[in-house]
């Protein structure tokens, strides 16, 4: 059976999955499309030869018969609506994150799914099925580097356009480590923290770039993250793991090694979308694959949930400078690993 979606925002990531789906994974089929700006879905229609619905309502996409599965691609503060909104017509949706903007949003989505009986939530942390994470996590639970102490990391971006918010450091871009780095420990969050460096001179006026943000985990662990999103000289995403033994680091990217006029060197990707390219291709046949099969799988509403909560308290450190509780409620048996 060819799994029947319907994609509600085409903008850059919602084409991109729109792409994956048509031209690249097996089993599934766009067959209704909507987004706010009905120029953007009706180009994207043609852009892919979709032969798919246009829904100028995004709730009569998510009712339509003919959808068996939800993506949800629009813009973040969007999202809660739309997926409790799948959630009561019973239907499977992956949403990118955030899965909802604030924590209590989340609980308010994994509180309706836990009512539905089944899981029905996929949230797009994608990092969760890079090669490169899974193998540090490799590393990291067969002991080969003794008990993790310390991380250090880094999220940079070339540039931003003058729509991102200071805020948007931690809701938009910090999340995916909030997500992934909890996932790599397998441990919670306890608190946060935020400082501010020198700022560089190449950031729209008014965003505070680059900023610094100290977490520390249940365990113990003290985790630093650079969150740059002007640094210019493309997508560059680190993370390096400081245990009793020994260091794990992640790897970088597969690139040719070039030796060339008196220099070695090899390519820095200026794009997210090539940087994590096989693990946005692995998390939505995963999706697919789970939906026609034995049930979802991927990262969950209480994923969703942990990184929100975080990111939360990291909103408040960011507005107070001081050391910030990141308090989460017990998980529900429904979210215990399988
Ligand atoms: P974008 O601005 O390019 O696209 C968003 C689209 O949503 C636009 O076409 C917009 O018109 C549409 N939209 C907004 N409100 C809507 C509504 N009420 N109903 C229907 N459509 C609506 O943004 P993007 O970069 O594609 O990001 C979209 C989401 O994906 C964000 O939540 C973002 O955080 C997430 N994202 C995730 C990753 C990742 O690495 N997992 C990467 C990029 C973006
Ligand atoms: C974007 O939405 C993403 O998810 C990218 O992975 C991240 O690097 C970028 O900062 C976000 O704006």
């Amino acid at each position: 059976m060819t799994l029947q979606i319907g994609v509600i925002g085409t903008g850059a990531i919602g084409q991109d999955h729109i792409r994956r789906l048509t031209q690249t994974l097996s089993g599934a089929k766009v067959i209704a499309v909507n987004d706010i700006d009905a120029q953007r879905a009706r180009g994207t229609i043609a852009k892919y030869e979709l032969d798919a619905k246009l829904h100028e309502d995004p709730h009569s996409l998510i009712a339509d018969a003919g959808v068996q599965a939800v993506l949800v691609t629009s813009w973040g503060p969007t999202h809660e609506a739309f997926v409790l909104a799948a959630i009561a017509q019973g239907k499977p949706v992956f949403c990118e994150k955030p899965l909802a903007e604030t924590a209590a949003g989340c609980l308010r989505i994994a509180d309706a799914e836990q009512a539905s009986g089944r899981r029905l939530v996929q949230v797009g942390f994608m990092r969760q099925y890079d090669k490169g994470y899974r193998a540090l996590r490799e590393v990291i639970r067969n002991g080969g580097i003794g008990e993790p102490l310390m991380l250090h990391c880094a999220h940079r971006n070339p540039t931003v356009g003058e729509s991102y918010t200071a805020s948007m450091a931690i809701t938009d871009t910090l999340i995916h480590e909030l997500d992934v780095l909890r996932w790599l420990l397998d441990d919670d969050y306890i608190s946060a923290q935020v400082v501010y460096p020198r700022r560089t001179r190449n950031a729209h006026a008014g965003l505070a770039d680059p900023q610094i943000v100290l977490l520390e985990t249940a365990r113990g662990v003290r985790i630093d993250v650079e969150v740059f999103v002007n640094c210019q000289y493309g997508y560059d995403i680190q993370c390096a793991v400081i245990g009793e033994t020994g260091t794990a680091s992640l790897p970088e990217p597969s690139s040719v090694l070039l030796r060339s006029e008196a220099r070695v060197s090899s390519r820095i990707l200026t794009d997210w979308k090539e940087r994590f390219i096989d693990a946005y291709d692995f998390e939505l046949q995963a999706f697919v694959d789970g939906v026609k099969g034995r049930g979802l799988s991927g990262p969950t509403a209480w994923d969703g949930y942990a990184a929100a909560v975080a990111a939360d308290s990291c909103l408040l450190a960011q507005k107070s400078g001081k050391v910030e509780t990141i308090a989460m409620q017990k998980r529900p048996a429904f979210y215990a690993p399988d």
